[in-house]
């Protein structure tokens, strides 16, 4: 199954083993850095290993789990397995599975929800422990030992700088074609010995094509054929349209009005429907000769670039339908003059996003009618994903927006509220709240105006009066007149909600 050219270092060679027995070289209690961002590039082998042998080591008694760390969320096939083997003691910066997000949430997992950009620094200082072992999928090994990265870079070099023992999974179902996609930047240094980075356009590439590592640190190569998770995403819906042609609207009055060029300013998108419609708004939009800089290049921004609406993208992932991959393998030449991978570390780095001037489009929990906004907890308590790369583009871009549908579960939830109930991003980083309803350009307001704008017109009407008259009763409170709030009626606002499924009388 693996064609014989993937691994043309003698020494890697010679490590071919099963996953079986690599994972044999994972102790326990180990802190484990993995690839993978956004079902895209992680290991697939080597983890379904590990948790059968946790399962047979749990079944005997013993006591086997390792901190995971990746770069963002990843599948199944390793979140997923490792989690029904109860085998994650601590995960770390960002997931999405709903077996670790039980686990988590149980209380039986601990989680360290991290800002993407972040992560490579924490661990470099220690901040994070010692990381023994990285397991990292590529696309392949030069004679010399540089390593092909996969569909995904994430934090990567960050793990096999680290890690004491390197375990490389080389998956021969990746395009060998995404050589040359990638650039991976090794000038970073820690303060004071660090320098500017050479990076002024989207595409502009800094560093070289390959991932490098110590091969005598590499313990193991483990040879799989496997594809990504390759989701498909649902058809837009109605909400989502709506959402879009907002903030679509709203991008030609700025440009209209000299606050953004014609053909505006890089873009970042989140993950998910939402996002996936706004690309797609854009897509059939006014704008052309757009530029890309994000995280997670997804169906949207595929479509975009084939259009030539897009003219380049970075990210650090691509994560794409079944119809999307085939459309990027049929076409790749064309997509790698396009697209540039990066290491989170650059492809999210603050000081990038502020220079380049990003406009970041993210979805969110909900927001509160001040504009602080919860993108990670339900009900303040209970994780659903993470911040993952919001905030580092949030708070350093020209433009922030945030997304929401008006309300969930079926209309019985509100997601403006008068107080969130966990703050991710701050109202000095949230610029622009959309819903179906609305948009609510907060630029230059004070907490006051906030409110009034976000209730008028991003709140569904089922929730309009009561959102007014808590704002209003705080205003005539004796309360501070700056951010007037009743902070009991605040905090059982969701549950007045999600207890009775509709509005209390006042
Ligand atoms: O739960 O599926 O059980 O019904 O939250 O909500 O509407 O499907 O939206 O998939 O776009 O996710 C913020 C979670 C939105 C995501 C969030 C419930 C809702 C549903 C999901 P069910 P939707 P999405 C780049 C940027 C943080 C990371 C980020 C996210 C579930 O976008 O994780 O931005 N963002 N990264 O029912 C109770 C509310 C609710 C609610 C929604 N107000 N109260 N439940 N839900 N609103 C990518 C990376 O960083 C990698």
């Amino acid at each position: 199954m693996q064609t014989p050219d993937s691994i043309r270092n003698p020494l890697l060679k010679s490590k071919v083993m099963s996953a079986d027995a690599a994972a044999q070289l994972i102790p326990a209690g180990a802190r484990v850095g993995m690839s993978g961002f956004t079902g895209a590039g992680y290991p697939k082998a080597v983890p379904a290993a590990l948790a059968a042998r946790m399962e047979r080591l749990h079944a005997a008694g013993e006591d086997f789990q390792i901190g995971l760390w990746t770069g963002a969320s990843t599948a199944a096939e390793l979140d997923g397995v490792l989690a029904k083997a109860k085998g994650i003691s601590m995960r770390l910066p960002y997931q999405s599975d709903p077996t670790v997000r039980q686990q988590i949430n149980s209380g039986e997992s601990q989680y360290t929800d991290i800002h993407l950009s972040h992560v490579g620094q924490l661990a470099w200082f220690g901040f994070l422990g010692h990381l023994d072992v990285a397991v990292v999928e590529v696309a392949g090994i030069l004679p010399d030992g540089r390593l092909i990265p996969s569909t995904s870079i994430g934090n990567n070099k960050t793990w096999l700088d680290l890690a004491d023992k390197i375990i490389l999974e080389v998956n021969s179902l990746q395009n060998p074609a995404l050589e040359g996609m990638h650039d991976i930047y090794y000038g970073t240094r820690v303060p004071p010995y660090r320098q500017p980075i050479p990076l002024v356009h989207p595409g502009d590439r800094i560093g070289g094509p390959y991932l490098r590592c110590d091969l005598n640190k590499v313990v193991a190569v483990v040879q799989t054929h496997q594809s990504d998770r390759n989701s498909a995403f649902a058809k837009p819906d109605d909400n989502s349209e709506r959402i879009a042609a907002h903030i679509i609207d709203f991008l030609q009055h700025e440009v209209k009005m000299g606050r953004l060029p014609a053909n505006l300013l890089p873009l970042q998108s989140g993950v998910g429907n939402i996002a996936n419609a706004v690309l797609s708004g854009l897509n059939s939009g006014p704008f052309d000769n757009l530029t890309a800089y994000t995280e997670v290049l997804q169906d949207g921004m595929l479509e975009m670039l084939k259009s030539g609406k897009l003219k380049m993208a970075s990210a650090t992932a691509l994560s794409f339908s079944p119809d999307a991959l085939a459309e990027f393998n049929t076409n790749v030449e064309f997509y790698r003059q396009r697209i540039v991978l990066r290491p989170q570390e650059m492809s999210n780095h603050p000081e990038l996003v502020r220079r380049l001037g990003v406009i970041a489009m993210n979805a969110m929990i909900e927001a509160d009618i001040y504009g602080n906004v919860n993108s990670t907890h339900v009900m303040g308590t209970s994780i659903m994903n993470g911040i993952g790369g919001s905030g580092d583009f949030a708070r350093n871009a020209y433009l922030s927006f945030f997304m929401t549908p008006s309300v969930a579960k079926g209309g019985a939830i509100s997601c403006i509220v008068p107080m969130v109930s966990h703050v991710d991003h701050t109202e000095h980083d949230v610029e622009v709240i959309v819903t179906e309803q609305g948009l609510a350009d907060l630029r230059g307001l004070s907490p006051t105006q906030r409110a009034r704008t976000v209730i008028e017109k991003c709140a569904h009407p089922d929730f309009k009066d009561a959102l007014r008259d808590y704002f209003e009763r705080s205003l005539q409170s004796k309360a501070g007149k700056h951010t007037p709030h009743m902070l009991q009626e605040a905090l059982s606002w969701h549950q007045r909600f999600t207890e009775t499924g509709q509005m209390l009388p006042k």
